[in-house]
């Protein structure tokens, strides 16, 4: 391997699929064969699932699903799986409580995003905050799950927390929102000592003159630790008359200063495309939450919500994408500074 994935533990048993000899896309990801891995009406109650986060758990695989119930409100749910591409959902919601074990749970949650730092595993979503912000969960044994303090006043969505802390920090990515379908947004970089106070805020990346991502970009997967830097598996979004595209895009921000964008892909890595990509409830999106990856093989799996419906799977190498992303690197000016005005 000409790069390296770092302080990630082998995954082994990772879902995988090589390239297809006939894939003629030029693009570093490709799909799963079998994709949606998540088809609609997966649980009782639940009338989608998509935009969710999964993670190696013991010897299989453990997740943090966004049900849309079928009355609209949409919840975040466990699911477990032992090879990753076959889920089974609790019923009940997530139970959260609060600091004192008293129930605690938000009026909606989505857009799920889990990560492990050090022992603990936390979840991250978007909520009711007087207004759409992020909540955030801790758990040990994914039975009890303990919110914490609200990191950001309203409006915000599409948090990400860093897989380690850098320089004793805790790091979050966020989007500042507005109260609907936001026009706009620019990725930010927070910093906290103890996941309760958040500061030192830091611009990282906003929108671009590319077409696919000319209106907003968001956060996706938790970034993956590499020797080229951080891999951040984006989404980036474009207007059209019929109302927005969501693709995926790829940057690669500096190890110890992640609001420096050392690399950022011109084109997207994955645009919609497919059937379950297109066709949905909300057409045309790809939104992508989540990354098994294996340090021994460098394989990468992208999981993905597709159409505000399913959930897909797509595939790349930690070589194929950094690679990928270098060759087809445009930074902007904002991109390269540090992201403090
Ligand atoms: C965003 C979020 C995502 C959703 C996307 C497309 O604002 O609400 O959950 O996938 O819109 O509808």
């Amino acid at each position: 391997m000409k790069y390296k994935i770092l302080n990630t533990p082998a995954v082994p048993n990772m879902p995988w699929q090589d390239k297809p000899a006939e894939d003629k896309s030029g693009l570093p990801l490709w799909r799963y064969s079998e994709n949606p891995i998540v088809g609609r009406n997966p649980s009782k109650g639940v009338a989608r699932i998509f935009n969710s986060a999964v993670a190696p758990y013991g010897d299989a695989f453990i997740g943090v699903f966004r049900g849309e119930q079928t009355n609209g409100i949409p919840y975040i749910y466990l699911g477990r799986s032992r090879d990753a591409i076959h889920w089974e959902f609790d019923e009940e919601k997530i139970p959260f409580k609060d600091e004192d074990g008293n129930d605690f749970m938000p009026g909606y949650a989505y857009d799920p995003r889990l990560v492990k730092v050090e022992d603990t595993w936390y979840v991250i979503w978007c909520q009711d905050f007087y207004g759409a912000s992020i909540g955030v969960a801790k758990t040990q044994d994914f039975k009890t799950f303990t919110r914490i303090e609200n990191p950001f006043i309203p409006f915000n969505r599409n948090a990400v927390l860093f897989p380690r802390k850098v320089n004793g920090r805790y790091l979050m990515l966020s989007r500042p929102s507005d109260s609907g379908h936001t026009p706009f947004g620019d990725i930010f970089l927070s910093e906290s000592p103890d996941m309760t106070y958040w500061g030192k805020h830091r611009h990282v990346l906003g929108k671009s003159d590319n077409w696919w991502e000319n209106v907003k970009v968001g956060g996706g997967a938790a970034p993956i630790e590499t020797s080229e830097g951080w891999l951040l598996f984006y989404h980036g979004v474009t207007g059209t008359c019929n109302g927005y595209v969501y693709s995926i895009g790829g940057a690669i921000l500096d190890i110890d200063q992640p609001s420096v964008v050392k690399y950022r892909c011109k084109t997207f890595l994955l645009t919609p495309q497919e059937w379950y990509e297109e066709r949905g409830f909300v057409p045309n999106v790809t939104f992508p939450c989540a990354t098994i990856h294996d340090a021994q093989t460098g394989r990468i799996a992208v999981y993905y919500g597709c159409a505000d419906t399913y959930v897909g799977l797509a595939f790349t190498t930690v070589d194929e994408v950094v690679d990928y992303i270098k060759e087809n690197s445009s930074v902007s000016a904002a991109d390269t500074e540090i992201g403090r005005r």
